[in-house]
């Protein structure tokens, strides 16, 4: 049984708990934050005793196997290099780094202390994305050359994420990663991207629309669409809409989470709804069920000797256009991801 510690016990990390408590073959024994109430609250509510407002003291004192940083972007870079220094696996929130040199840094220090680093990047976990991207890898739709990956509603993120509103930078950062990991997950690595954004909330200091623009290595295209600004009814927060025009056949993954397929055999319709686990509640179950999903894959690699998928390494390839669609939007011009 790996023995885990928890840095970080803000909103998200309660379902990273919930996630915990659910995995096979690990467990967390001990928690880190440096607000006393938020630790006492995770505390209270999971039962856990070995309470931390130090994680450097935390790693010291418990004989732990791996650390999970639900702590948002600007601790990533030193409690990543101190979990590697302390030689345990990593599994780290999403925006990894805020930049390039901190992201490369990370993982050179956990690569050096020969250790797996997984980035809870979970959107390509939630299982209606999932089911996409096992029907598009299993060739449903012959050769994938199109994609429209889509992300739009005006739900009030800021409620649950003050820090949304005042970060410079936010919807690509936070929200547009998900969905551009989504595409690289079903059409492959980019070779360049364009982008535009723009603010329409006054109240918020970033911007809250971007639609990008991205050509494939293979040559092929993605549209990734992302808004927080869209009044549309009814709000489909936090579902992600796919279509994929393929050589042989058409997919569509649309609002309510329904699923066609359409090629030389005809035409399937699945309901591909994720499951209302027992803690999770509308609408962020299908969000709350990736990171259980995300977590056992962790674990399975870790106790088998198998690469993650979203490593450190496979993650800095969507961080890269996270900091290449920012470089397009801010000069107009579309950036070759090689210059990065
Ligand atoms: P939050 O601000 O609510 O919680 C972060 C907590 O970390 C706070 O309680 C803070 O005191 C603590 N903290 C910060 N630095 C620390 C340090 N050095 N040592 C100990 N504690 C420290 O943030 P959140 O909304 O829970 O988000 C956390 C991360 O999860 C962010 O990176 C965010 O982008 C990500 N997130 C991911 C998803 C998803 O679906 N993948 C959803 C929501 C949030
Ligand atoms: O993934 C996230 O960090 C969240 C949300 C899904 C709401 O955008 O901010």
């Amino acid at each position: 049984m790996l023995k885990g510690g928890l840095i970080g016990c803000g909103f998200f990390a309660v379902n990273h708990m919930h996630g915990w408590n659910m995995a096979q073959g690990a467990d967390i024994v001990a928690i880190c934050d440096r607000d006393p109430a938020r630790l006492a609250a995770i505390g209270d509510a999971f039962g856990i005793s070995a309470l931390y407002s130090d994680a450097a003291r935390m790693l010291a004192e418990q004989d732990l196997d791996f650390v999970d940083i639900a702590t948002t972007v600007p601790s990533h870079r030193s409690l990543v290099e101190l979990a590697a220094t302390n030689g345990l696996h990593v599994i780290c929130q999403k925006p990894l780094a805020d930049t390039l040199e901190d992201a490369r840094a990370m993982i050179a220090a956990v690569e050096r202390a020969g250790k797996t680093f997984m980035v809870h990047e979970n959107f390509r976990w939630q299982s209606p994305v999932r089911a996409v991207i096992e029907a598009v890898r299993g060739g449903a739709i012959g050769t994938p050359f199109f994609c429209r990956a889509s992300f739009r509603s005006d739900y009030d993120v800021y409620a649950n994420q003050p820090y949304l509103a005042t970060d410079p930078r936010f919807i690509i950062q936070d929200l547009g990663i998900h969905i551009l990991d989504v595409a690289r997950a079903l059409m492959g690595d980019v070779e360049r991207i364009a982008a535009t954004t723009a603010r329409i909330n006054p109240r918020i200091a970033g911007e809250d629309v971007a639609t990008m623009l991205l050509t494939h290595h293979s040559g092929m295209t993605s549209v990734v669409d992302c808004s927080y600004a869209s009044p549309r009814r009814p709000v489909t927060f936090p579902e992600t809409v796919l279509e994929i025009d393929g050589s042989t056949g058409f997919l569509r993954l649309d609002t309510g989470y329904q699923l066609l397929i359409q090629n030389s055999a005809g035409e399937v319709r699945r309901d591909v709804s994720p499951p209302l686990l027992e803690w999770a509640e509308r609408p962020w179950h299908n969000i709350q069920e990736s990171v259980a999903l995300i977590e056992q894959h962790f674990v399975d690699s870790v106790l088998s000797g198998q690469n993650v998928e979203t490593s450190g390494r496979d993650n800095f390839e969507t961080l890269k256009l996270v900091e290449a669609a920012y470089l397009s939007a801010e000069t107009g011009s579309t950036i070759d991801l090689s210059v990065l």
